[in-house]
C-alpha cells in the first residue's frame, strides 16, 4: 500500500494503528490533486490488519486547505465540478471508512484543512490550531464537503461568520464549539489521538464499524425508520463471535469494568 502513496502522504505503523502524514510542510501541507486521490486510495483499500487511523500534518501547520496553485487559470465549469467531486470521493471514504479516523490539529486548519478535519472522526487539537475558512478572501468556495460537515460541527452561523467576516476562532474556541472533542496542549496531540486510535481499535469490530456506517444514518432518519434500522444493527452486533465473547468475558469478571474519569 505504501507503494501507492504520492510523496505527500507518509505512512508509519504502531500496531493496529496507522499514522498518515500529510507530508508537504513546504507548502503547509496544501492539499493537490495527488494527495486527494492518495487519501481515496488509502482509505479504500486499508493496510491488513488496521484497526484505526490517525492523520496528523508535518511542519507548524496542520493544513493550509486546497492547493490555490491547482485552481489557479481554471475557468473551465465541468473541471471545477468535477474537482470538487474527487475531494467528496475522497472525503467520503474517510467518513465512512471502515475504521475510525482520528486527525491531530495544531497550527492552520483552514479551508480545505477544516474540510478534511471535519470528514474525520475524533478531532485532537493543539491550542496551538486555528479554524478558518479563507474561501471568500479567495473568492471561491467550500469545495470538499464543508457546507455539509462543517455546519454540523459549529452550526450554519458560526460558518457564515467565518466565510462573511475571515474570523479565525482559536483552539478553545473551536473546541467549545464542537470542531475538536479533545483540546491538548502543544506538542501533545500525536501521542493522545494515537492513544485514543488504540483505545477504539480494541473495540469490537462490527461495533466500531456500526458506530461509523450505521450511527450516522440512523440519527439522520426519522424516528421510526431510524429505530428500526437501530434493532437491525443491534441484533446483527450482538449475534457476532466476538460479542459473545466479550458478553461472557464480562459475567465471568474476566473483563475491564466501567471506571469514572
Ligand atoms: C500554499 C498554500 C495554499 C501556503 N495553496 N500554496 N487556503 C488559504 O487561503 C490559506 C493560504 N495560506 C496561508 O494563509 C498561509 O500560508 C498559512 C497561514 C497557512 C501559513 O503561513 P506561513 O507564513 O507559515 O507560510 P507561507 O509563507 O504563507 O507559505 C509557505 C509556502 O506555502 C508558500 O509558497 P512559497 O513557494 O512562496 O514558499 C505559499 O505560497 C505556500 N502555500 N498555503 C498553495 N493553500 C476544495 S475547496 C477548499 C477551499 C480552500 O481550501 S480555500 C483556503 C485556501
Amino acid at each position: 500500500m505504501t507503494d501507492h502513496l504520492p510523496p505527500t502522504l507518509g505512512l508509519e505503523r504502531d500496531g493496529l494503528v496507522a499514522l498518515l502524514a500529510l507530508n508537504r510542510a513546504e507548502k503547509r501541507n496544501a492539499l493537490d490533486d495527488r494527495t486527494i486521490l492518495g487519501l481515496a486510495a488509502f482509505f479504500r483499500n486499508l493496510p491488513d490488519g488496521v484497526r484505526a487511523v490517525v492523520i496528523h500534518g508535518c511542519g507548524d501547520h496542520f493544513c493550509a486547505g486546497l492547493d490555490l496553485g491547482e485552481v489557479t487559470g481554471e475557468t473551465d465549469l465541468f473541471k471545477g465540478i468535477l474537482h470538487s467531486r474527487m475531494w467528496h470521493e475522497a472525503f467520503r471514504a474517510i467518513q465512512f471508512a471502515a475504521v475510525p479516523v482520528f486527525t491531530v490539529l495544531h497550527g492552520a486548519v483552514v479551508g480545505g484543512g477544516f474540510e478534511l478535519a471535519a470528514a474525520s472522526h475524533i478531532r485532537v487539537a493543539e491550542t496551538s490550531a486555528y479554524f478558518a475558512l479563507p474561501e471568500g478572501q479567495r473568492g471561491i468556495f467550500l469545495g470538499g464537503g464543508g457546507s455539509m460537515r462543517i455546519p454540523r460541527l459549529i452550526g450554519v452561523p458560526m460558518v457564515q461568520d467565518l466565510m462573511l467576516t475571515g474570523r479565525t476562532l482559536s483552539a478553545e474556541e473551536g473546541h467549545r464549539m464542537g470542531a475538536a472533542q479533545y483540546l491538548v496542549p502543544v506538542g501533545e496531540g500525536r501521542a493522545k489521538a494515537v492513544e485514543l486510535a488504540h483505545k477504539a481499535a480494541g473495540n469490537a469490530r462490527m461495533t466500531n464499524y456500526a458506530v461509523l456506517q450505521a450511527l450516522p444514518h440512523i440519527a439522520e432518519s426519522s424516528p421510526e425508520a431510524g429505530l428500526f434500522t437501530e434493532s437491525l444493527m443491534a441484533a446483527v452486533a450482538e449475534a457476532t463471535p466476538e460479542a459473545q465473547e466479550r458478553l461472557r468475558a464480562f459475567l465471568e469478571k474476566r473483563a475491564r469494568k466501567i471506571t469514572p474519569g
